[in-house]
This record gives C-alpha cells, sequence and structure tokens, in this order.
C-alpha cells in the first residue's frame, strides 16, 4: 500500500457560520480555525449577503485550508427566511456529523475557542457546550453599554423566565455554542438571533457545559443587531412560555404552582414529584405547531 496517499479523516464536527456581508472576515476566520483545530472540521457558511461575501467564500473554498472542508449555502430572495436563526436552521438541516457548532463569522467569537468547545463537549460527554461570557475568565468586550445593559438584561429576564430549563446556563444570549447532533431532536421556529436560548428550552435534558469566552469587538463589517431583534426576542419568550403551558393542559392549582417560573421549576423536578403528574395526555400535544 502507498504510503504517499494523503490521509484522509472523516470530519466529527460542522461549524455552522451564519453571514451577511462578512466579506472581509471569511479569510481570517478560516484561517484562524485552520491553524487552531486538531481534527478535520466542515466550516458550512450560511450566507444571506448581498455583497460579495459568497464570491469570497468560493474562493476561499479552493484554498485548500488544512484540515478544512468548507461548504456554502447561499440564500437569495424569498429564501431567507428566519433571518440568522433561519440561516442556523438551514444548516442544521445539511449537517451530518456527530458535533455541530455554530459561531458568528465576524470574528466576535475567537475560533481558537471551537477547538475548547469540542473538547469539553468530548470529555464531560455534554450534550450542549456553551461559550459564555459571563463564567470566570469570560469577558464580554464587544459591545457598547446600551447593548451590553441590554444583554443583561435580556439574560436576567430569560432565565427568570425559565429558570430550571436554564439552570448551567449563564449567558443563554450567547451566539458561540457546540451541540451534539443527535441530542437536538424537537421541531425549532427559525427566528431572530436567539437560537440556543431556543435549543436549551426546547431540550431541559440537555446534559450541559460552559466553555469561557471573550466576546471582543468587530474590526471589520457592521452590526446587524437591531432593536427589532431585541422585540423578537421578548417575543420568542413569550411564545415559548405560552405553548409550554399549552402543551401541559393537567397544570396544578395555582396555589401551588403561583408563577410560571415555579410551574416550569416544578415539571423538571420529576424525581421529586413524579412526571406522570405532569405529562401531557391530549391529543396533539407533539404536533410541530408546538414550540416547546
Ligand atoms: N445568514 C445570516 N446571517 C446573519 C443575519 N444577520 C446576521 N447574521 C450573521 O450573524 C452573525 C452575528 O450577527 P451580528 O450582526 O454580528 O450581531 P451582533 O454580534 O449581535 O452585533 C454575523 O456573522 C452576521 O453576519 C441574517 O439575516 N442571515
Ligand atoms: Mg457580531
Amino acid at each position: 500500500m502507498s504510503t504517499d496517499a494523503p490521509e484522509t479523516y472523516a470530519p466529527t464536527l460542522t461549524i455552522i457560520v451564519p453571514t451577511r456581508n462578512e466579506s472581509k472576515n471569511i479569510f481570517p476566520l478560516l484561517e484562524r480555525l485552520s491553524s487552531s483545530l486538531d481534527s478535520a472540521a466542515v466550516v458550512l457558511f450560511v450566507d444571506d449577503s448581498d455583497d460579495e461575501t459568497p464570491a469570497v467564500v468560493e474562493e476561499a473554498r479552493g484554498c485548500g485550508f488544512s484540515r478544512l472542508e468548507v461548504r456554502l449555502l447561499h440564500r437569495q430572495g424569498l429564501e431567507r427566511t428566519g433571518g440568522l436563526g433561519g440561516a442556523v436552521l438551514a444548516g442544521l438541516a445539511r449537517t451530518s456529523t456527530p458535533w455541530v457548532c455554530v459561531m458568528d463569522g465576524d470574528l466576535q467569537h475567537p475560533p481558537e475557542r471551537v477547538a475548547s468547545l469540542l473538547e469539553a463537549g468530548i470529555s464531560h460527554q455534554a450534550d450542549l457546550v456553551v461559550g459564555s461570557r459571563y463564567v470566570a475568565g469570560g469577558r464580554n468586550e464587544g459591545l457598547g453599554a446600551v447593548r451590553t445593559a441590554v444583554s443583561l438584561g435580556s439574560t436576567v429576564l430569560a432565565k427568570a423566565v425559565f429558570p430550571r430549563r436554564l439552570r448551567g446556563i449563564h449567558d443563554p444570549m450567547s451566539g458561540f455554542f457546540l451541540f451534539r447532533r443527535d441530542a437536538v431532536t424537537e421541531p425549532m421556529t427559525p427566528r431572530g438571533f436567539k437560537i440556543l436560548l431556543e435549543i436549551a428550552v426546547r431540550h431541559p435534558e440537555l446534559v450541559k457545559r460552559e466553555v469561557p469566552f471573550v466576546f471582543v469587538e468587530r474590526t471589520a463589517g457592521t452590526s446587524k443587531g437591531t432593536f427589532k431583534e431585541g422585540l423578537r426576542f421578548l417575543r420568542l419568550l413569550a411564545d415559548m412560555r405560552w405553548s409550554l403551558r399549552r402543551r401541559h393542559p393537567a397544570r396544578p392549582a395555582p396555589s401551588i404552582f403561583d408563577s410560571p417560573a415555579a410551574y416550569d421549576a416544578a415539571l423538571y423536578e420529576d424525581r421529586v414529584i413524579g412526571t406522570d403528574q405532569l405529562q401531557p395526555t391530549g391529543p396533539g400535544i407533539h404536533t410541530h405547531d408546538e414550540t416547546l
């Protein structure tokens, strides 16, 4: 057998990178991923750009970055459903590796931390590894004062609404995370920027870990975060809260579970109160219009 044949590795990881007008960030991102990962990975750009980003990705595909298989899903016009969230789900539908990482394409998520997320997932047998700005070693340096306040407020609000489901996640607003492909099974609604929040709320059973990272400032391109995204987040929270109640109609008396948070907590204390009391029994409970 010839020893000159190039070594081939089946990738264990797909990195989904949603992009909208990030042409200047593509090459630096791939260079940094290529030099920091020590196993093969697919990098899947799900692109909704109107600038030259897709052409730059095509150019990068021909450059042969070590250990990386670069792919592009470019969405046009009406295909661009759900913005960033829709892009991530469109990418997820095209993955087949055991691990999937989601990261921004603007270098605010340090590419070098992807290896740490994967390592944490494998070594701790976790289902979901969150890149967190709010644990020791992590920092949020990349948002201005107003957006930092909004981000922290959103975090507190989300954890107040879903205390049990978000237990162990200090940064549910993070856009940088990794999960076991097979562990994410629930249908999701492609809406807005908060995919991690939706995954965590819909899958309370996941084994979770956090890895600190420093969210840095953008150096090229512009943010697409808007006030409208803030409103979408509030709508997402309300919809998830509401559908959780619909899905569990046998809700105990308000005197015991007198707040949604208390109910959420009780629901997942199945070792204490027994899930048989709380499992859905009605028809149509697992249909796709349910959001939880
Ligand atoms: N495919 C796709 N990517 C998006 C969209 N909106 C933002 N992104 C990408 O999502 C990532 C995060 O967006 P960004 O504007 O940096 O948000 P910020 O970090 O909250 O300011 C970046 O890689 C963007 O290019 C969208 O509508 N579609
Ligand atoms: Mg950004």
